[in-house]
């Protein structure tokens, strides 16, 4: 391409300090190094982790960062021994690498990669150095692959080739909110047919762990917010039952208890709140039911339990991006899309130029948007 080991001026959503509202700018992107891919992203969604990130709540993300995580784009170039993509290819940024060395990618039973952003800090490429700059100052990377630019870099097993067919501006939801919830429904609970679950969060992901129950055959799925607009979705997705814990002056885990008899088989938490863990926790039966956490509390915070809880059996159970060795899953989770076994289209509610990405936090924020997507 034209471009090819030239530095491209574009677009991006710059975060220059935390709590501040993201500035559209044009940046720097330098063309990518050994081992590295650049990437046209053509669309980005906005999760719930992104707005984590503009509050700051992650010490290891160093500001100005450029967030997103949930993309979908096309290769522009590629750096020396790159051999998995090659210019042309539709690809999706992987928010969790998969580096094929290290003892939990050798491992069959994990999904995580020593060279997560939990592991090692991905602000900066291998080389401790940015791709970006922005008026003359350096930007950082986040998760390494940065969607809300126009054009990122990151290293190649961070990134994932799927099918040409593919319609950037709907899997890019498969980036990230979509296999975290459906993943943790089939992967890490692995819900059996016939059983009882209660989700707790219905935004992407909580909505994406209620499409995976179903998918696993659930026969009860009991559906939990305190935004009672999320409930006509969640019923078009597969809730059976939908409750809202402002409804009710005692605990909600005495609601879902007295709703089930002993308490669900499974319970997941999608929002990422201390209180709503316990709560999650506690309403999984006492001696087989399993908890699946997947929202992210800030980290550093610290929860007080009564280990009784854990005593008689119960498992309780972290997801991250929903159990899938993400560089091996999301090309077959995009064939998957396009042979219509699941739709993660009716998780999206918007869709918006990048221009608009502080509209897109702000719907959000305000609980009126599921996933908006952005499109350069
Ligand atoms: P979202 O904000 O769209 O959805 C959260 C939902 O929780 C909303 O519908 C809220 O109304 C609801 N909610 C808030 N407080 C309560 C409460 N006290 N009781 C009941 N419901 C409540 O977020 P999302 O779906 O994009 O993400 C959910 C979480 O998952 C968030 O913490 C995000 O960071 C995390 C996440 N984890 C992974 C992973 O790999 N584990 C991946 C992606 C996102
Ligand atoms: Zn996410």
């Amino acid at each position: 391409m034209a471009t090819s080991g030239k530095v491209i001026r574009c677009r991006a959503a710059v975060a220059w300090a935390p709590g501040k509202p993201l500035s559209v700018e044009e940046v720097e992107v330098a063309p990518p190094k050994a081992r590295e891919v650049r990437v046209k992203i053509v669309a980005t969604a906005i999760c719930r982790t992104d707005d984590h990130v503009l509050q700051g709540h992650f010490p290891n993300v160093e500001f100005p960062v450029i967030p997103g995580h949930e993309g979908a784009g096309i290769v522009e170039s590629t750096g020396e021994g790159v051999t998995s993509v090659k210019p042309g290819d539709k690809v999706i940024p992987l928010c969790l690498p998969q580096c094929g060395e290290c003892c939990f990618c050798l491992n069959p039973d994990s999904n995580y990669c020593t060279k997560s952003h939990f592991y090692e800090s991905q602000t900066l490429m291998l080389d401790k150095t940015s791709r970006f700059t922005c008026k003359g100052k350096q930007v950082h990377h986040f998760l390494w692959i940065s969607t809300f630019a126009e054009y990122t870099v990151m290293p190649e097993y961070a990134v994932a080739k799927i099918d040409a067919a593919a319609p950037l501006d709907k899997v890019c939801l498969l980036g990230c909110g979509f296999p975290t919830g459906y993943g943790a429904a089939i992967n890490t609970a692995k819900v059996k047919p016939g059983s009882t679950c209660a989700v707790f969060g219905l935004g992407g992901v909580g909505l994406s762990v209620v499409m995976g129950c179903k998918a696993a055959g659930a026969s009860r799925i009991i559906a939990v917010d305190i935004n009672k607009d999320k409930f006509a979705k969640a019923k078009e997705l597969g809730a059976t039952d939908c409750v809202n814990p402002k409804d009710f002056t005692k605990p909600i885990q005495e609601v879902l208890a007295e709703m089930t008899g002993c308490g669900v088989d499974y319970s997941f938490e999608a929002i990422g709140h201390k209180d709503t863990l316990i709560a999650a926790l506690a309403s999984c039966n006492i001696s087989t039911g399993v908890c699946v956490m997947a929202g992210e509390v800030a980290s550093g915070s610290v929860i007080p339990f009564d280990p009784l809880l854990l005593l008689c059996g119960r498992t309780w159970r972290g997801t991250v991006v929903g159990g899938w060795k993400m560089r091996d899953s999301v090309p077959k989770l995009v064939s998957g899309y396009l042979e219509k076994k699941f739709n993660s289209d009716l998780l999206i509610t918007h869709t918006l130029p990048i221009a608009e990405v502080n509209k897109g936090f702000e719907l959000l924020r305000a609980g009126k948007s599921i996933r908006s997507v952005l499109l350069f």
